[in-house]
């Protein structure tokens, strides 16, 4: 039978990691892979959630089938998190662990197809690379909206608006809630503002992909866009990830969210989110979800995560700080400034491909091949030759 088959494509970041593993030089940098990473160059596990896995390791009492939905503490936990004291009518929303954000992506893309089967989703230009899969996988269309200006490295806020004031009540708009990748440009709040009133005009779908809520600005500042979409409109999705805020990477953590109509609705919805899982893996993994509900059940444990999010955070924002002075200092050119203005984890420097190979090949410097750098990954001590090394690739 798989005589039938040719060779998929594979993953290009995880084939820049292989690369990036071969390199013999001392001197390497890898920017590449989108995971945080600490001064030591380390993806920690983190002191909060250690603490959690003791607690639940002392505890746990049995091993038992979860539900469908999954860990309902975290799910109540996330709730809250994410929509924190903003007044969403919590009686129009349910929601389901998922196997991290891109299961969360996966389920929720699943049942827009069964509400509008090959309905269109409009993601911005560009996007993560996974969106495109995962909708066309779903049986969904793929259309984009403007984001990215070239030129300023910022939104190209009045082209997305007119772009999204076009949408009808058939199409669906997949939003980055904050720390956009791969670019690292961000709405601000006024612009969130108008996003939201265009989608209550249109009537469009809106779709958040929340993968990075606390690594931008703080959980609060990151949330605003989520909330103000979600006290808004009449019906909404979010698919939340804790890889990222929470460093839980492989545990595979995520949760889908559905805002309906009205309650009643919410029901119907999230029986068909509830079947939709149960004919894919049918129930989640607990361990991930449970070391999150400890977390933020538990006000000690809790102010130990927010302190943590808050040092990666801090760090991200001094590493893009350093990177643009130093680049304005050499080149006494503002033309950097916009590392220091992005959000997240990432940049997209606007290199050619012709540049991000050279720089591999002669500087061993590693990103994605669209000029996506991870801020996290930049070494402080090397942040001069990295200075050095990207004006003379933008030259
Ligand atoms: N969405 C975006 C924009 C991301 O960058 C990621 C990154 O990993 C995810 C979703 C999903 O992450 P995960 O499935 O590891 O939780
Ligand atoms: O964009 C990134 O680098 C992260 C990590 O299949 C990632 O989102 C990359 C590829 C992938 C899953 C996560």
């Amino acid at each position: 039978m798989f005589e039938t088959l040719t060779k998929a494509p594979g993953d290009k970041i995880l084939a820049l990691m292989g690369e990036y593993a071969a390199d013999t030089r001392s001197s390497k940098v890898d920017l590449g892979v989108g995971v945080y990473k600490d001064e030591q160059g380390v993806t920690p596990v983190m002191s909060s959630v250690r603490k959690a896995e003791e607690r639940i390791l002392a505890n746990e009492k049995t091993k038992t089938y979860l539900g469908i939905a999954g860990n309902k503490g975290f799910g109540a936990a996330v709730l809250d998190l994410v929509l924190g004291n903003s007044g969403v009518n919590r009686s129009r929303i349910r929601i389901a662990q998922a196997p991290g954000g891109t299961g969360s992506l996966w389920i929720l893309m699943q049942l827009i197809n069964r509400a509008r089967p090959g309905a269109a989703v409009y993601v911005s230009d560009p996007t993560w690379a996974n969106h495109n899969p995962i909708a066309i996988n779903s049986g969904l269309k793929v259309a984009t909206y403007p984001y990215f200006d070239a030129a300023t490295r910022a939104v190209k806020f009045d082209a997305m608006l007119a772009a999204l004031d076009r949408l009808t009540t058939e199409d669906v708009v997949l939003l980055h809630g904050c720390c956009h990748n791969p670019t690292g440009a961000n709405l601000t709040h006024e612009q969130w503002d108008k996003v939201a009133q265009s989608l209550v005009r249109t009537g469009a779908l809106p779709f958040i992909d929340l993968a990075y809520l606390g690594f931008g600005d703080g959980i609060e500042a990151d949330a605003y866009g989520t909330r103000k979409i979600l006290s808004a409109v009449p019906e909404a999705l979010v698919a939340f990830s804790g890889s990222k805020n929470f460093g839980l990477y492989r545990e595979r953590i995520g949760a889908a969210i559905l805002l309906a109509r009205s309650p009643d609705e919410a029901d119907v919805t999230n029986s068909q989110l509830l079947n939709i899982i149960r004919g894919a893996y049918s129930q989640p993994p607990d361990h991930g979800a449970e070391i999150i509900r400890t977390i933020l059940e538990d006000a000690s444990l809790r102010a130990e995560w927010e302190a943590e999010l808050a040092q990666m955070r801090n760090r991200m924002i001094a590493l893009r700080e350093k990177l643009a002075s130093a680049i304005r200092e050499r080149s006494n050119s503002t033309d950097f400034d916009f590392v220091a203005e992005h959000r997240g984890m990432f940049s997209l420097l606007g290199l050619t491909p012709e540049a991000v190979e050279h720089l591999k090949a002669e500087n061993g410097v590693y990103m994605t091949s669209d000029s996506r750098i991870n801020v996290a990954g930049i070494p402080e001590e090397r942040v001069g030759d990295l200075a050095d090394a990207f004006l003379a690739a933008a030259r």
